[in-house]
């Protein structure tokens, strides 16, 4: 079977890769239509030797559309959504639009794929942060279960988008060269102060939430606990943006339900589907964003038992945040979708 397949935010980073990843995975498409703002409208892409004039995303853009991709931002997604699955279209939601609503499912195929079917028309796509960590997390849940989880992130700037991106480049030439820096977009955008990134950390990733957290932190740990589908996990965590352009890096602590064995987590870890074992400090070889950046997969280093408790796990856990972080597991969820049609 051949699927009519829409992409809104087509022209932004992950839009980019959903329409690089249908076509590398050959994906079963008869007609690809290209959605953006009304601003990208008439530009052309190149889709399997052919181009594709891009559309403005407007309700009536869904007639005969059977699965619709939406990375336009949560605004757009809110707006669009409800008309998409009201002409018939499945919606795979890469904003936080969805997420947290109980007739959503949140999907990580690894994690959670038999929940697929509990949809009512819109199925989300979790962040990207998040995504990577409950890939590595759950084969050791099943295995070990777990209450405690202690996490610091190190997010790649292509999470805030590709203007992000241009801000952190221009800033390190602009240092290097000796020039002033005028900081623009980061570490939010529509908030009035804003920090270097180049030659930077910053322990800001969105806006506050009342509570001390960010909103990328709430994400973090509100979204583990519905994928997981375990409301009692404990999981605190701290999001830090670093001048890193692609690949989420995040230092990950759990505490197991029962003493373990190191050797068994790295078996459990190699086996799992789509994790990477890359773990061998002696030859100083762990994960790192520059080997990750442009693969599907979710790589695991460091893995090293705790020093004062014997059931506490520490790892390092990196992977492309604009592949399975957003576009890949998006794509992996219409797979699966196209599979069972
Ligand atoms: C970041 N994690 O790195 C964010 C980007 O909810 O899908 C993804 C935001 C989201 O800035």
């Amino acid at each position: 079977k051949l699927f009519n397949v829409a992409v809104v935010g087509s022209t932004g980073a992950v839009g980019e890769q959903i329409i690089k990843l249908l076509e590398e995975r050959n994906f079963p498409i008869n007609e690809l239509k290209l959605l953006s703002s009304a601003r990208s409208a008439g530009n052309k892409i190149e889709f399997k030797h052919k181009e594709i004039t891009i559309e403005e995303a407007t309700p009536n853009s869904f007639e005969n559309v059977d699965i619709a991709l939406f990375s336009a931002g949560g605004s757009v997604s809110k707006e669009l959504i409800p008309h998409a699955v009201e002409s018939g279209a499945i919606c795979i939601d890469n904003t936080s639009a969805f997420r947290m609503d109980p007739d959503t499912p949140l999907i990580v195929p690894e994690v959670n794929i038999d929940q697929l079917n509990e949809h009512k028309g819109v199925i989300a796509n979790p962040n990207c942060s998040t995504i990577q960590m409950v890939a590595a997390l759950k084969p050791l849940y099943d295995r070990y279960g777990f209450s405690r989880i202690i996490t610091s992130t190190y997010q790649a700037v292509s999470g805030s988008g590709r203007s992000a991106i241009d801000e952190t480049l221009k800033q390190s030439k602009d240092i290097i060269e000796g020039n002033e820096v005028q900081p623009d977009i980061l570490p939010v955008g529509g908030l009035p102060v804003k920090h270097q990134i180049a030659f930077n950390a910053i322990p800001q990733i969105d806006k506050f939430v009342d509570n001390g957290f960010t909103f990328e932190e709430m994400k973090m740990m509100n979204e583990t606990k519905k994928i997981m589908g375990d409301e009692s996990l404990e999981i605190t965590v701290t999001c830090v943006r670093i001048p890193v352009i692609y690949g989420h890096s995040e230092s990950v602590y759990v505490e197991l339900n029962s003493d373990f064995d190191i050797a068994e987590v790295r078996t459990i870890l190699s086996e799992a589907p789509g994790i990477v074992v890359v773990d061998q400090p002696e030859e100083q070889k762990y994960p790192l964003a520059t080997d990750c950046a442009g693969e599907l997969d979710v790589f695991v280093g460091r893995i090293r038992k705790d020093l004062a408790n014997p059931r506490g796990l520490n790892m390092w856990i990196v992977s492309d945040n604009l592949l399975k972080g957003a576009a890949w597991n998006a794509v992996q969820i219409a797979e699966y979708i196209a599979k069972q049609s």
